[in-house]
């Protein structure tokens, strides 16, 4: 298996996260529940969580590696303002798409503080399994992807989290050997700095073992759209349900709050560690069919 197959398995898990969750964010609801009886018929689309993931991993298909300003060029390009972005992420890619070079847009962004949203963290997690067992290689380029349109300091660190896990999840499953919660949230809490993502990650680690209610009532849910709000709880997720695809979507569900972005990070480091046979074979039947443009393993 090549590191860029543990990437693009790491993508059908994050578009499949995106696209259950999508069918069940509802704003401002807290609990949800899913049964099979429950699943919709037809197909389910995916957001900008994975139109954006898409971009990334057609980056490393084609290069091996991130580029900010051709991947600022590739977010813009390929926008499509029906996939439900944030609002600050719409202006900056406006922005780039009319010629501002993309750290101008990025700092400009929430009266220059830079947008904190939860969107560079949900896009990233296949770069982190295309990096899998070097998971300082998996930080310095998380920055790199989330720095085009998120400038603040939690923003950035959400997803350097995020494709640290996704890191060291691949590297387990190269390796064959289990992940203990502790220590996935340990290696991904080695490459954080003094932040809310931070203290968010470290709660997470005391919360091992306790309720997905009470995770998500402590952590957050992801329902401020936040880095601090979404990147805890869905590491929390992650950890504790690293060899259960569909019980670490599930969680996602039940917690509610930002659910297509809480499951399109949990279903990208679980798929990681589990592979895309993990992935109920009906939700990946359902799921839209990814971009044509994207160049995935089976393609190369
Ligand atoms: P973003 O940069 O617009 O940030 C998301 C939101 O976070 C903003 O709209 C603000 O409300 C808030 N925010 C970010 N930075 C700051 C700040 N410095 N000060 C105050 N508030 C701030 O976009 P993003 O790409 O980070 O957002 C990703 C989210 O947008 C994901 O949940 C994604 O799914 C999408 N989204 C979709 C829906 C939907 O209806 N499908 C709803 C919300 C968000
Ligand atoms: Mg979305
Ligand atoms: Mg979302
Ligand atoms: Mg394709």
């Amino acid at each position: 298996m090549t590191s860029f197959d543990l990437c693009c398995e790491s993508l059908d898990g994050l578009s499949v996260g995106d696209a259950v969750g999508a069918q069940f964010f509802v704003p401002g609801t807290t609990v949800g529940h899913i049964t099979d009886a429950d699943e919709p018929a037809g197909a389910w689309p995916w957001t900008d969580d994975t139109e954006m993931a898409c971009s990334i991993v057609d980056e490393l298909a084609v290069h091996g590696r991130i580029d900010r300003d051709r991947l600022a060029a590739a977010f813009a390009r390929r926008y499509e303002p029906y996939r439900g972005y944030g609002g600050g992420a719409v202006v900056i890619l406006h922005q780039i798409r009319d010629g501002v070079p993309w750290r101008e847009a990025a700092r400009a962004a929430f009266d220059g503080l830079g947008s904190m949203g939860n969107g560079a963290a949900m896009r990233v997690a296949p770069l982190g399994a295309f990096h899998s067992g070097d998971s300082r290689s998996a930080a310095l380029d998380a920055m790199r992807t989330a720095e085009v349109t998120h400038a603040h300091s939690e923003g950035i660190l959400g997803a350097v989290a995020v494709a640290v896990a996704a890191a060291e999840a691949g590297w387990a499953r190269l390796i064959a050997a289990p992940l203990e919660p502790v220590e996935l949230l340990d290696a991904v809490l080695a490459y954080q700095v003094d932040s809310q993502v931070k203290s968010g990650l470290v709660r997470a680690r005391e919360l091992i073992g306790v309720s997905v209610a009470e995770a998500a009532y402590t952590l957050g849910n992801g329902s401020q759209v936040l880095a601090q709000d979404t990147v805890p709880f869905a590491l929390w997720a992650a950890a504790t349900h690293l060899d259960d695809y569909r019980a670490a979507i599930l969680a996602c569900v039940e917690a509610g709050g930002d659910v297509d972005t809480t499951a399109a990070i949990v279903g990208g480091v679980v798929a990681a560690a589990v592979g895309r046979g993990a992935i109920p074979r009906d939700w990946l039947a359902h799921r839209e069919p990814l971009p044509a443009w994207v160049r995935t393993a089976g393609e190369l």
